[in-house]
């Protein structure tokens, strides 16, 4: 029996919970936690169990108390997800503190980027029960179901547990996702997700159409994907967005896919369906440079369809403006001109350029970070001046670059309370200058009201 009759459902409830981030300060863009909306979707469409979620960017933690002492009585487990930065896993900490000290708590499972690279070292918390590596869209209906009908957690993909003071494995996940698109909306107040962004739209929501990429950038977490991509097909994501726009009145669309374009066939044909379907919709989405030269090459007109489309703005992880560095160091398969050259175009079809660069990479010299301020120079000179941003080398855990920098001297956290605090917008690298620092933070310009700062 459901809940439609006005009777309680006899379903297994699931909690997710999605920690607050820090952000910068006066940061604005906080979004729908895409993480737990593609977990509740299989646990509801397979009937495996209700499900009740919690934003912790939204609420706070006297809202996440009444929020136990609704739903902590019918709930199997908690599901949290986490990624390594923002202060997000101490927040994490806290509330499952709140709700480990309440009678009857069920298990309490991790999940997300942070777990996904250091999956051993998160299960050994006391907090926590188990965690589940890789896409949760996998491995979490295993886990309930394993919970709900009594049986071995061994047999979930992904998971590390405790037991007996052994950490116990369950079989691989593998890195590719499946089930993405229709997600359980109604989980959210959407209202409070939609943002009036100066470089999409009044009404703007966020939207994720594929994980992974394919790549290879050395600093980047999206390597724990093992280079497995998988995405939305271009008719069932126009029909989406068409849906979500109609239903909550919006016009504007801002993806925060790793690279959105990584299917150059289903990104035109996204174009053309918005064109066609007469879709009244601006959109952003990133980029990487090697797709524009790509599209070039496969002759598929990229950028006009874009701009023909409504996309507004292209976000560009350009990293550096020395071709050593992004040869050797970041591995970004294309150089300095090669860059200029695709910005340029994108600037000529009325497109907003925002690029991103990092400085303080292990053994990167002054001269060096002298050519990637020299690029942000070349680069503002287009019309429109495109948004630049620039990033303090961070070292993620499970990346090239990150053991790299430990061989540089770079201390790493040693454990999950450890990372609680970590936060890469201050400088953690023992070679970076406060002077590195003041010029980084002098050369972010977005385009956006004063005092906001944006990705
Ligand atoms: C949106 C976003 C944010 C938002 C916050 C989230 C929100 N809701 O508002 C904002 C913009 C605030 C943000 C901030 C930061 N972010 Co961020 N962010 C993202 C982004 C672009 C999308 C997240 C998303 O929805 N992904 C889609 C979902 C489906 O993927 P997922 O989260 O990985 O979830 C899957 C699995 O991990 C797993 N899973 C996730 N949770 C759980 C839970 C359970 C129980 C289980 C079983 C499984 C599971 O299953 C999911 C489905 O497959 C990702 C990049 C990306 N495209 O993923 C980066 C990303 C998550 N961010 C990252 C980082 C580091 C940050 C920062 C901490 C640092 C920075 N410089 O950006 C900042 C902090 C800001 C600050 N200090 O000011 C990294 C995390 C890397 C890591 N090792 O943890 C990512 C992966 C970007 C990257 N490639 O480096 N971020």
């Amino acid at each position: 029996m459901s809940a439609f009759l006005g009777m309680p459902s006899h379903r297994p409830l699931v909690i997710l919970l999605y920690p607050k981030v820090d952000h910068e300060k006066d940061y604005v863009y906080f979004w729908m936690p895409f993480s737990l909306l593609t977990l509740a979707k299989p646990l509801l469409d397979e009937g495996l169990a209700d499900v009740v979620l919690f934003d912790g960017n939204q609420a706070n933690d006297a809202a996440w108390s009444d929020f136990l002492d609704e739903h902590l009585d019918r709930a199997v487990c908690i599901g949290v997800s986490i990624m390594t930065g923002g202060g997000q896993i101490g927040h994490a900490l806290d509330l499952v503190r709140m709700a480990k000290e309440r009678p009857g708590c069920p298990p309490v499972v991790f999940g997300g980027p942070h777990v996904n690279v250091l999956g051993e070292q998160t299960a050994a918390h006391e907090l926590v029960d188990a965690v589940l590596v890789g896409p949760g869209q996998n491995s979490m209906p295993a886990f309930v179901t394993a919970l709900t009908n009594n049986t071995a957690w061994e047999d979930v993909p992904g998971l590390i547990s405790k037991r007996r003071g052994e950490l116990v494995r369950g079989p691989v996940n593998p890195p590719r996702t499946g089930i993405m698109g229709q997600y359980p909306w109604h989980l959210l107040d959407i209202e409070r997700y939609v943002r009036d962004d100066p470089t999409v739209a009044p009404r703007t929501l966020n939207y994720i159409s594929s994980q992974g990429c394919v790549y290879k950038c050395q600093f980047c977490y999206e390597l724990t994907y093992q280079r497995k991509y998988s995405a939305m097909a271009a008719d069932g994501l126009v029909a989406d967005i068409d849906d979500l726009a109609r239903r909550f009145g919006l016009n504007g669309i801002k993806f925060y896919d790793a690279d959105w374009f990584v299917n150059l066939k289903r990104a035109a044909a996204f174009c053309e369906g918005v064109i066609e379907g007469g879709l009244d919709i601006r959109w952003a989405a990133s980029i990487n440079p090697n797709d524009i030269l790509k599209a070039r090459r496969a002759g598929i007109p990229l950028l006009k369809l874009v701009a023909a489309s409504g996309g507004s703005r292209l976000l560009m992880g350009v990293e550096s403006g020395n071709d050593r560095v992004l040869r050797d160091v970041v591995k970004k398969e294309v150089t300095r001109a090669q860059i200029l050259d695709v910005a340029r175009d994108i600037a000529e079809h009325g497109v907003l350029g925002s690029y991103t660069f990092i400085v303080g990479f292990p053994g990167e010299s002054d001269a060096e970070v002298d050519d990637t301020y020299g690029l942000i120079e070349e680069l503002r000179a287009f019309d429109p001046t495109p948004e630049t941003r620039v990033h303090l080398f961070a070292p993620y855990p499970g990346t090239p670059l990150y053991d790299d920098a430990v061989r540089a001297g770079f201390e790493p956290p040693s454990t999950l309370d450890c990372w609680s605090h970590f936060d890469y917008y201050d400088s953690q690298t023992p070679w970076t200058s406060d002077e590195t620092v003041r010029r980084a933070r002098a050369a972010t310009q977005m385009r956006l009201r004063p005092q906001e700062v944006g990705t």
